[in-house]
């Protein structure tokens, strides 16, 4: 399954910049940088958080792309690789075929500041190590032809710029800081837009306490043509579950499901880190009301569920569903069209809403519970 060993690869040097840009000085000064006056209009500098993200996105779309030539122009991802520095420049942010070039082209998106561009540049052709024994015994043939990506490089990047590392969890949930940031890479069957491969990588799993450093750990998932395979155990359905929400759930949909949850009704930053809460058994359900998240949120978290025997679906067609009587499995969500009537970014938002679970029997509770809420 060399493609799935890829895309876990790729999510390990995506981790390793993420945790270098925390880590190293130069870059860790331009990230928490607050620009002010003049300087607040030069778009790289307000947004070197934003460069990150392109950076790890394309040096995904590289990799991958590199190793599998059939999907180049199937790899999509949240950001767009144009970007404009301090002079007004437009640049295209790429991987160049030499570290030097990298650093070059990234020197001139920093502004000359070469340090940054040079640390970059050497994080994105370095060689990352990968010894799994259980990945590479996952002997499925998927077909590289038939398959599209979506990349979130970074999610929950307004934690990753606040950065903080001493956050406790509740109910081994935590609330917000770094471990909310997660590179998220699915692979999607082109035709009928079912995911299939997943990784999901935390770059900030543990801080080393003498060093400091911070060490990441991934997740992988397979569901294809009735294989699945995962690098978890699916978790049991406990008899007291929990739900995990969005800090700014609307407060119908958390009345409507505190009967079912008691006081377990928990609350996180970061669309893939909810759902990966629900893929490690943390949390019963992923419920969201608000069409605020994307393909490339959803893609890779959606394939882990599936090869755990849990899946996404669409939360305001399984409650309509519901309502109009139909109580079976509803449609999962998919991920090769984009929304009619909608730009940009908004073409492939999750416009429903959402439920992400691992066993199917406790969705009809979900949706039992939500469909007598006023206003959903
Ligand atoms: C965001 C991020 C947010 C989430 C939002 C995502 O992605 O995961 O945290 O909102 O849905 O699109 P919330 O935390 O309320 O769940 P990004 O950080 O990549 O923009
Ligand atoms: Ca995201």
């Amino acid at each position: 399954m060399a493609l799935l060993r890829a895309l876990v690869c790729a999510s390990e040097k995506a981790a390793c910049i993420a945790q270098l840009c925390r880590q190293e000085d130069a870059l860790f000064q331009l990230l928490v940088e607050e620009k002010t006056g003049a300087d607040k209009n030069k778009r790289f500098v307000q947004d070197f958080k934003t460069l990150a993200d392109v950076l790890i996105q394309e040096v995904i779309k590289h990799d991958v792309g590199a190793e599998f030539p059939a999907l180049q122009g199937h790899i999509f991802g949240e950001e767009s690789n144009k970007f404009e520095n301090g002079l007004g420049e437009t640049l295209v942010v790429q991987v160049c075929g030499t570290e030097c070039d990298t650093a070059a082209l990234l020197a001139r998106v920093l502004d000359h500041n070469q340090a940054a561009a040079d640390l970059l540049a050497a994080a994105v052709h370095q060689e990352v190590p990968l010894e799994d024994p259980a990945l590479a015994a996952v002997a499925v043939a998927v077909s590289p032809e038939s398959m599209a990506i979506w990349i979130d490089p970074i999610d929950s990047t307004n934690q990753y710029i606040r950065g903080r590392g001493d956050v406790a969890p509740v109910g081994g949930i935590y609330p917000s800081g770094l471990r909310s940031a997660l590179v998220l890479i699915g692979a999607y069957d082109r035709h009928s837009g079912e995911p299939v491969l997943g990784v999901i990588n935390e770059p900030f799993y543990r801080q080393d306490p003498l060093t400091h450093r911070w060490q990441g750990k991934y997740h992988w998932g397979v569901s294809y043509q009735g294989t699945r395979l995962c690098s978890l155990p699916c978790p049991p359905l406990r008899p007291d579950p929990a739900a995990v929400l969005s800090g700014s759930e609307k407060p119908e949909v958390q009345q409507a499901l505190a009967p079912l949850y008691g006081g377990r009704l928990r609350f996180a930053s970061g669309a893939g880190y909810k759902m990966l809460c629900v893929i490690l058994g943390l949390a019963e359900a992923y419920v969201l009301s608000e069409g605020s998240t994307f393909k490339w949120d959803s893609c890779g978290p959606h394939a882990v569920l599936r090869a755990l025997g849990g899946g996404m679906v669409d939360l305001g067609a399984a409650l309509a569903g519901w309502r109009a009587g139909r109580h079976g499995p509803p449609p999962q969500l998919t991920y090769h069209r984009a929304a009619g009537g909608a730009a940009g970014a908004e073409r492939w938002a999750n416009h429903g809403g959402l439920v992400a679970f691992t066993h199917p029997e406790h969705l009809p509770a979900v949706l039992y519970a939500l469909a007598a809420a006023p206003g959903l």
